[in-house]
């Protein structure tokens, strides 16, 4: 038995009704489409055909042909989706006709870039008018410069010249990746004997083996595969693209309808809410060739729209957000990624790039606007990157269900982090925790789980992964101990005698739980601490003397002005003495110190701002 495998690749023919698409692939095929037996059965419901032919490379290449009844855009997105290049059919004796328009537009809302242009019936009328008219419209499309040939299925005229365009446009066709993760819209859905239920439709990438277990969404119900073909011969394993015809159990022919897809488990995200980029709509770019329409006004979007997304076909609710960015939600959830491509439908066909397949939700005012300006500059596939600067912290089995596989060192088991953000909840963790020990009754610290729903936090281990200097774990409880500024070599202590030493070690405990309450006049006496001792303090980086009044643990500075940069910018003297839980006489000085230190600014008006906020 020959175990070589063949490649194969996949195109869809699109054209107008009657144009001659399902014989040229018929003269191409020598099948009819959509009438192999093993694929039709004569209950079966009428799906998109199919056949192929074996090109001089020895691979395949396999036909989606809509069935000819087919008017509707839908069918036609549907099929071009799946597939990397289209087989553009127009007839010499008809030429250039509206349903060639609609699918033109809809190849060029989807960004399909390879193809070619057949102007069939030849033998009819003078292909030569149609051939010029339909290649400078099929090159103002995405298609662009496309090679374009006059054929006849019927007298086969140009056919030879056809079959070798077709096998030098499959050698350029991407290179299919075996691990994709899979998704099968289906097209087809009917009972086999022995077989059970059969679906149909395209495989783009990725791999489907006998015995995999897949789910069919929208119900996430887990099926079996349990028999594949492949070119009409039972297969073990079929890697895309290719035409899939799949026996499944699990689930009867008659649950299977359109609009539902074979998806592989964990690897889709199941949404009714999308952000997306929207791409010009056909009656705006024939605005834009006109010299009096201005540049990058905003698109007009009904507040419905038929959404067309792969096999699906929903009415969407539409939200302008900014700019080109809209959201859309629907009922029935849809297994999508972000870089899938979306088509919206209402008078004129408009293409939309999903950017977020789990927007987060839009709930105070003014929230869509900020967060959606983001999404302009997004790149068609968003990284890891982008998704995590919007949602700030993710998980890795979320980021693969959205199509990102790549992706930084988690921060703690699964769990992925934006650097910015993660540095801001570390910042709101320590401020946390200063306001617990700085309240009265002063706390030792907070609990793991207060510190979570304080920083509001998904799990209780990023609390712990957030911990660090000047922040210290122990006994459940997250603690403010060490210093926040780097100490001092061990030998300066040396200048402090024992006693002055053991005074400091019990204000430092003091300054512990709450590290804006400077010690006062009285409290500095009975410890025995006079200035000469207290400035030795400070020279040892013991102590952090903001004035000969005002000593503190090292460190309260950078901590101060962590606190402060989460104020609303500029602020009082009193709002920053409330935020830092401590009296007028120790704010003022602080603030003047960290005035002198460069950390906080002094504007005209009394009040200040944060303009290098500390490190850590
Ligand atoms: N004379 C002639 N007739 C053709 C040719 N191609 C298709 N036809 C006829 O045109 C009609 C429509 O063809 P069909 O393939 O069903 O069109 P489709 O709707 O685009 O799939 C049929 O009656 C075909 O026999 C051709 O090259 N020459
Ligand atoms: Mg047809």
């Amino acid at each position: 038995m020959v175990t070589l495998v063949a490649g194969m690749q996949v195109i869809a023919t699109a054209g107008h009704t009657g144009h001659g698409k399902s014989a040229l692939v018929q003269a191409l095929t020598r099948m009819v489409p959509g009438g192999l037996s093993e694929e039709r059965p004569r209950n079966a419901p009428a799906g998109l055909g199919h056949a192929w032919l074996t090109l001089p490379s020895g691979d395949h290449l396999a036909f989606i042909d809509v069935p000819g009844h087919e008017r509707f855009v839908a069918a036609v997105a549907a099929a071009v989706g799946q597939v990397p290049a289209v087989l553009f059919v127009v007839a010499a004796d008809q030429g250039w006709q509206a349903q060639s328009a609609g699918h033109l537009a809809v190849i060029d809302a989807l960004g399909i870039s390879r193809g070619l242009l057949v102007v069939t019936r030849a033998d009819l009328a003078d292909p030569g008018p149609v051939l010029a008219e339909a290649s400078e419209l099929v090159a103002a499309s995405s298609l662009g410069q496309v090679e374009a040939l006059a054929v006849s299925a019927v007298t086969g005229q140009g056919m030879a010249a056809l079959a070798s365009a077709l096998a030098r446009l499959a050698e350029r066709l991407p290179a299919p990746d075996a691990g994709a993760p899979v998704r099968i819209w289906l097209d087809g859905a009917f009972a086999v004997a022995d077989s059970g239920a059969v679906m149909t439709g395209t495989l783009p990438a990725g791999t489907v083996r006998l015995g995999d277990e897949l789910v069919i969404t929208p119900s996430m119900r887990p099926v079996r595969v349990q028999g594949i073909q492949n070119l009409g011969e039972p297969v073990a394993k079929l890697a895309g693209p290719a035409r899939a015809w799949l026996g499944l159990r699990g689930v009867s022919h008659e649950r299977l309808g359109p609009g539902m897809a074979l998806v592989q488990p964990g690897r889709w995200t199941l949404t009714d809410v999308i952000d997306v980029r929207l791409g010009a709509a056909d009656a705006e770019r024939a605005d834009a060739g006109r010299a009096d329409a201005g540049p990058g006004g905003a698109p007009r979007l009904p507040r419905t729209v038929t959404l067309l997304a792969g096999g699906a076909r929903m009415v969407a609710r539409t939200r302008l957000l900014s700019g080109r960015i809209a959201r859309l939600s629907w009922r029935e959830p849809i297994p999508l990624h972000v870089g899938d491509r979306v088509l919206l439908r209402d008078q004129a066909v408009r293409g939309a790039v999903v950017l977020d397949v789990a927007p987060p939700p839009l709930s105070r005012r003014g929230a869509g606007t900020s967060s959606a300006a983001d999404l302009e500059s997004w790149p068609d596939l968003p990284l890891a990157s982008d998704l995590l600067r919007r949602h700030g912290l993710l998980r890795a089995s979320a980021l693969l269900a959205m199509g990102i596989s790549e992706h930084p060192e988690p921060v703690t088991g699964e769990w992925l982090a934006d650097p910015g953000y993660w540095a801001d909840l570390a910042g709101r963790l320590a401020e946390a925790v200063t306001a617990a020990v700085g309240r009265e009754p002063p706390a030792p610290g907070l609990t793991v789980e207060a510190a979570r729903v304080a920083v509001g936090l998904p799990e209780r281990r990023l609390v712990d992964a957030l911990v660090r200097p000047p922040l210290r774990r122990r006994d459940g409880l997250i603690l403010l101990t060490a210093p926040l500024t780097a100490p001092r070599p061990a030998g300066a202590t040396q200048q402090l005698s024992a006693a002055a030493t053991a005074a400091v070690r019990i204000l430092l405990a003091d300054l512990a739980n709450a590290p804006f309450a400077s010690p006062d006049a009285d409290r500095l006496r009975r410890l025995g601490l006079d200035l000469q001792a207290i400035a030795a303090a400070g020279r040892a980086g013991l102590l952090l003397r903001i004035s000969d009044q005002i000593v503190l643990a090292p460190g309260a500075d950078a901590l101060a002005g962590r606190i402060l940069a989460g104020l609303p910018q500029p602020f009082t003297a009193a709002e920053a003495r409330q935020a830092m839980r401590t009296t007028r006489r120790v704010a003022i000085p602080l603030l003047e110190f960290l005035d002198r230190a460069g950390v906080t600014q002094r504007l005209p008006d009394d009040r200040r701002r944060v303009v290098s906020p500390p490190a850590g």
